[in-house]
């Protein structure tokens, strides 16, 4: 078959004849690679879903093991920050593609290529949204969660119709032993396994304890913070610095009741030892102290099958409240805790009391609550 080439005049740059001498612009490098991609996309987008499950759609989670959300989340997070050293790596391998002549070989050639847009897009913007979100920086006026669901969607059917496009030729460069060497692949692959692992071992530390030494690009430090414990939002940032001098936990059920700290701190108190699994990739293990919420809640009254609606003191924001099944709920090791790793709650913890629940994000983690209601 002849392969068409551009016009005399458009011969130049990235359309001139030997444009890209690499012999690792190759399909066998770019499987390799794609294979290492894939993986990492689909454990990103099962870690992710089940982070939508818990968060959004109120599945009925276990609430254990306790660390669930914490393996969950921190691989959700370390899948995605390998794909950025995999994907520029791949995009690489492939890009000189983009210059194929023509640019579109007909109705299917087109769809294919509008398709690879699509993914390429679709996982460029999720891979970077992700990133800033990571480090807690919002520059975007659209709201960061659904955007990250739905772009996973369309980047998650851009993959499967890109694997079906290419099906033949990833099959026909699956092995290694049946095409023909190409002497810098094995470095290639090397370096871009060796980038991979490197960025991951200097970030995976803010959720993995025996990297923590590692980590010198991961935003947070998990043991950096008041009480040993980093803090997402501070007690100023939230309003509530100070407690005023009247504060009541109200809960709220058949039988409805209030009381005030010292109240609180008279009755039986608990210690667990439960991490808060941040949504943005950190996770730090602590030690709680205060009273079973399942107490709280039968002295109320409240049914053992009911909801609770947690509330926070915090005047505004996103997580000022929350609904817990009762499978949290009434687990025995979630509190409402008045003090965390042997001190009384600083305010940016949540002081006076804040909810700890096992195998939950950190944003369910409510802290400064003062109301409890069965739903
Ligand atoms: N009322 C209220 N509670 C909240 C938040 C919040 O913004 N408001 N942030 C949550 C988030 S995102 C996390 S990760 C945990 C962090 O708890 P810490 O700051 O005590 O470590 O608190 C959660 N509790
Ligand atoms: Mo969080």
């Amino acid at each position: 078959m002849r392969i068409p080439t551009p016009p005399t005049a458009l011969r130049r740059g990235p359309l001139r004849e030997g444009a890209f001498p690499s012999p690792l612009h190759e399909p066998r490098t770019a499987v390799a690679i794609g294979r290492w991609l894939g993986a990492a996309l689909v454990v990103c987008l099962v870690t992710g879903l089940i982070s939508h499950a818990l968060q959004d759609w109120h599945l009925p989670f276990p609430s254990r093991p306790v660390n669930g959300y914490r393996f969950t989340q921190g691989l959700h997070v370390i899948s995605g920050t390998a794909m950025i050293p995999l994907l520029g790596a791949k995009l690489w391998t492939v890009y000189p593609r983009l210059f194929a002549w023509p640019p579109v070989q007909g109705v299917l050639h087109g769809l294919e290529r509008a398709g690879i847009a699509l993914l390429v897009s679709a996982v460029l913007l999720e891979l970077c949204t992700g990133l800033v979100n990571a480090v807690q920086w919002y520059p975007w006026p659209f709201p960061f969660r659904q955007t990250h669901f739905w772009l996973a969607w369309i980047a998650a059917g851009g993959l499967l119709v890109h694997l079906a496009a290419k099906a033949p030729l990833i099959a026909a460069n699956w092995w290694r032993a049946r095409v023909p060497a190409v002497p810098a692949r094995r470095g290639f692959l090397f370096s871009v396994a060796a980038a991979t692992g490197l960025v991951t071992a200097v970030t995976a530390g803010q959720t993995v304890p025996w990297l923590r030494r590692l980590v010198l690009l991961a935003p947070r430090r998990p043991d950096i913070g008041p009480q040993g414990l980093p803090v997402n939002k501070t007690a100023a940032q939230a309003g509530t610095t100070t407690t005023p001098a009247d504060w009541r936990l109200s809960v709220d059920g058949p039988r409805p009741f209030a009381l005030d700290l010292a109240e609180l701190a008279a009755l039986p108190q608990r210690t667990v030892r439960l991490p808060i699994s941040c949504v943005e990739g950190w996770s730090a293990m602590a030690t709680w102290t205060g009273i079973r919420l399942s107490d709280l809640l039968d002295r109320a009254g409240i049914a053992h099958d009911a909801t609770v609606r947690v509330t926070s003191r915090e005047q505004q924001g996103d997580y000022r409240v929350t609904e817990m099944a009762a499978t949290y709920a009434r687990d025995p090791l979630t509190l409402l805790a008045l003090r965390v790793n042997g001190e009384i709650l600083a305010p940016d913890h949540g002081h006076p009391a804040r909810i700890i629940a096992p195998n939950r994000p950190g944003v369910l983690q409510t802290k400064w609550v003062d109301r409890l209601e069965g739903l």
